[in-house]
């Protein structure tokens, strides 16, 4: 029954996916103590194609991470962290990625996820930088709950699940946010040029 339902409305899946492939879905920015070598990032491919990734950056008010080479499966997370001890002393295992070099303010900052082609995919802002109001306490996340865009898409002061792309809806359920036919056909043309 799941299944048979999952895929009745997978065109829609595929309209959500049309918005934007991968998103940013959590991020650590507000490390326990003062140095600064525990944050770290969740990215998701909430599609339902894999996502080659390489190319592909993000920049905060200071610097430009440029994303691993990596292809995401449908469904997967990354955590791309600043560094892997630092990282695993917080959460018993290691992170996908420990080559982050951005340094997350805990005053207010953004993240601005780019494709290769310099397209603004997605974005978080936190503590006040351009008005969004979410944050986190120290050793709390922010976390994504929707793809919608902007602030009311997040929730502040979240118990960290790095890897674990929740509260976000799986997949199946991700059609109630679809951008509709239009973003589907979008996407279409798109899959049928590459
Ligand atoms: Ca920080
Ligand atoms: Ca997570």
């Amino acid at each position: 029954m799941k299944l048979k339902l999952s895929f009745a409305l997978l065109p829609l899946v595929l309209a959500a996916s049309a918005q934007g492939t991968v998103i940013i879905t959590e991020v650590f920015y507000d490390e326990p103590g003062r140095e600064v070598k525990k944050e770290w990032i969740e990215l998701y491919n909430p599609s339902s194609d894999s996502v080659y990734i390489g190319g592909y950056t993000i920049n905060d008010d200071k610097g430009t991470y440029y994303v691993p080479s990596y292809t995401m499966a449908p469904g997967e997370t990354i955590v791309c962290a600043r560094d892997s001890s630092g990282f695993y002393d917080l959460y018993g295992f290691y992170p996908d990625f420990d080559d982050l070099n951005l340094f997350l303010r805990n005053r207010g900052d953004y993240l601005i996820l780019r494709d290769p082609t310099g397209a603004q995919i997605d974005m978080v802002a936190w503590e006040g930088k351009f008005g969004w109001n979410i944050k986190a306490d120290e050793g709390k996340s922010i976390q994504r709950r929707s793809l919608a865009q902007g602030p009311d898409a997040w929730l502040s002061n979240r118990e960290p699940n790095p890897g674990d792309p929740s509260p976000i809806p799986e997949p199946g359920t991700l059609v109630l946010v679809g951008s509709g036919l239009a973003g589907f056909l979008g996407y279409f043309r798109k899959s049928l040029d590459t």
